[in-house]
Formats: C-alpha cells, sequence, structure tokens
C-alpha cells in the first residue's frame, strides 16, 4: 500500500467534492486553495491504512478519508489566523488569509468544517449501513467539537505565557492533535465487521493515542531544527511566543527521547495485528522521522 498512491487518490476526491474549478465565488476558490495544497494527507492514509488491515473494501474508505482532511485543512486555515497563530506561510505558501482576505479565510475553513460532515453523511458518497454511517457522524463532530479539537485549540491559546506541566501538555496534545488521529482509526473500525471487538478497538485507539502524541512531539522539535523550507511554515514560533511545547519544558533531547518512547508505545499498540498492520507501522515510524 503505497503511501502516494493514497495521497493521490485523496487529492483526487477532494477535487471532486470540492466546488468546481470554475466556481466564480472567492470563497469557492478559497477553499479550494486551502485544501489541494500539498498537504502530506497522513490522516486520510491512517484512515486507508486501518480499513484495509480490517478487510473494509476501499470504496467505503473514500468519504471518511476525505472528511478528516477537509477538517484538517478547516483547522489549518483557522489556526494560521491572526487571532489565532498568526502565521503568513503554510504549506510553503501565503496562509489563506493572505492569500486571501481574514473574511474569507474565516469562512472557508467554516464551509470546509460543513463539508466534511456532508460528505460523511451522504449515502452516495459514504454507502455503508446507516446506522455506522450516523456512528461515523458522531465519531468525527466528537473529535472536532468543544470537548475535542476545539477545546485542545482553546487550552492551547490559554497556556501561552503559563507555566504549564507535562501531563496538562500532553492532554492538550491529546485534544488538538490526537482526536483527529484518533477519529481516523475510530471512522475505519466503524466501517469493518470488528467495531464491536474491544481488544481491537482498544489496541487501536491505544495506537492512535500515541502517534498522535508524537506527531505533535516531533511538531514541536521541528520547530526548533527544522527548516522552514522543508516545513513550508514559520518555525521557532513557540520560542518566540513562549508557547508550552515539549522542547521549552523538556529541552530537545529529553523531547526527541519523549518522541521515540511514544513510537514505541504505538508500535506495541498494534503489534497484536503483525504483518497487517505494517501500513500503521510505517505511518508511526515516518511521524518520528518526518522533516515536514
Ligand atoms: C482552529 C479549531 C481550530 C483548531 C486548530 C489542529 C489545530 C487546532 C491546528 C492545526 C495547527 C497545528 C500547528 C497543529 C499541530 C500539529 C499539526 C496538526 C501540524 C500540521 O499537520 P501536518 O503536518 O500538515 O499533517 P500537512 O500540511 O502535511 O497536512
Amino acid at each position: 500500500m503505497d503511501f502516494g498512491v493514497y495521497q493521490q487518490l485523496t487529492e483526487n476526491y477532494l477535487d471532486r467534492v470540492l466546488p468546481k474549478a470554475d466556481s466564480p465565488t472567492k470563497l469557492a476558490a478559497a477553499m479550494r486553495y486551502a485544501t489541494l495544497n500539498a498537504g502530506k494527507r497522513m490522516r486520510p492514509y491512517l484512515v486507508y491504512a486501518t480499513g484495509s488491515m480490517l478487510g473494509v473494501p476501499e470504496e467505503l474508505l473514500h468519504a471518511p478519508a476525505a472528511s478528516v482532511e477537509l477538517i484538517h485543512c478547516y483547522t489549518l486555515i483557522h489556526d494560521d489566523l491572526p487571532a489565532m497563530d498568526d502565521d503568513d506561510l503554510r504549506r510553503g505558501k501565503p496562509s489563506c488569509h493572505k492569500a486571501f482576505d481574514e473574511c474569507t479565510a474565516i469562512l472557508a475553513g467554516d464551509a470546509l468544517q460543513a463539508l466534511a460532515f456532508e460528505v460523511l453523511s451522504d449515502p452516495k458518497l459514504n454507502p455503508i449501513a446507516a446506522t455506522q454511517r450516523c456512528k461515523q457522524i458522531n465519531i468525527l463532530a466528537q473529535a472536532v467539537g468543544g470537548s475535542g479539537l476545539v477545546l485542545g485549540q482553546a487550552q492551547d491559546i490559554a497556556a501561552e505565557n503559563q507555566s504549564v506541566g507535562l501531563h496538562d501538555l500532553a492532554e492538550i496534545h491529546q485534544r488538538k492533535t490526537g482526536a483527529l488521529f484518533k477519529a481516523c482509526v475510530q471512522l475505519a473500525l466503524q466501517a469493518s465487521d470488528l467495531h464491536s471487538d474491544s481488544n481491537t478497538t482498544d489496541n487501536l485507539h491505544h495506537y492512535a493515542e500515541n502517534l498522535g502524541l508524537l506527531f505533535q512531539i516531533q511538531d514541536d522539535i521541528l520547530d526548533v531544527i527544522g527548516s522552514e523550507e522543508d516545513l513550508g511554515k514559520t518555525i521557532g514560533k513557540d520560542q518566540a511566543t513562549a508557547k508550552s511545547s515539549y522542547t521549552n519544558i523538556l529541552g530537545l533531547e529529553l523531547a526527541k527521547q519523549h518522541a521515540q518512547a511514544a513510537l514505541q508505545a504505538s508500535l506495541d499498540a498494534i503489534s497484536c495485528f503483525g504483518n497487517s498492520a505494517r501500513n500503521l507501522a510505517y505511518i508511526a515510524n515516518l511521524s518520528c522521522n518526518r522533516k515536514s
């Protein structure tokens, strides 16, 4: 299961569900700009990798995979806004509010969020049983809402210039970044025959939680040692804005050790699946060794 193939598949599918390229509105152009722009597509790949390991036919994974990427793109637009992280660069290009304007960027984010749920709830695009589809909608809503990703972002902002302990930082990241990773495996699990199997569920949840943590620690590390060119965004911001980050709290070397521990914990969680979990292991290793 080649990562590149699934990146392309995701791009093509997103292109189909987004407003058409010749749509006359600035809103449509901003939605396309912020979505079809060189993202790694890690979250869709996580949906495909989990689903294929659990024997889910690929045609049942396209809508969940696209829905998590649409949510992710919405959060990136809003996160870059002056009222939030105030970042001018995203995926190597001007952030959405720089390429367009603030109002259009806010609305494009809102529209992408709604589109994620439109895609997931449409029986033509997501042709699984209605009960499972309903559960998937609930999974995504919980992951991104006021007790998931949005709460994580609110807590992250509240923690600026405060002294935050490692436990609280992990909790913030679990919501801000981990919740969507966990939703990826849950959406695929829900499309499978194993959605009620508690062993499978527990192991995949444990994997995704550690993957989210690992991904975030690496994000903090790259903010210190990464290159703006590779990352396509401004670096050094955590230090400059006195943001709570693993590197600010632990220092670089200890942060790297925490990343290794989270990698090991995520690999341990999927060891029971043997070779069929190789793509999930690939994602964990990639998250730890990524430069972008
Ligand atoms: C604004 C409601 C709201 C939430 C924002 C998830 C989040 C909360 C903001 C995203 C910004 C951010 C820097 C999050 C931390 C790590 C992360 C998610 C990095 C970006 O993800 P990648 O590396 O990006 O998968 P690409 O561009 O490859 O898709």
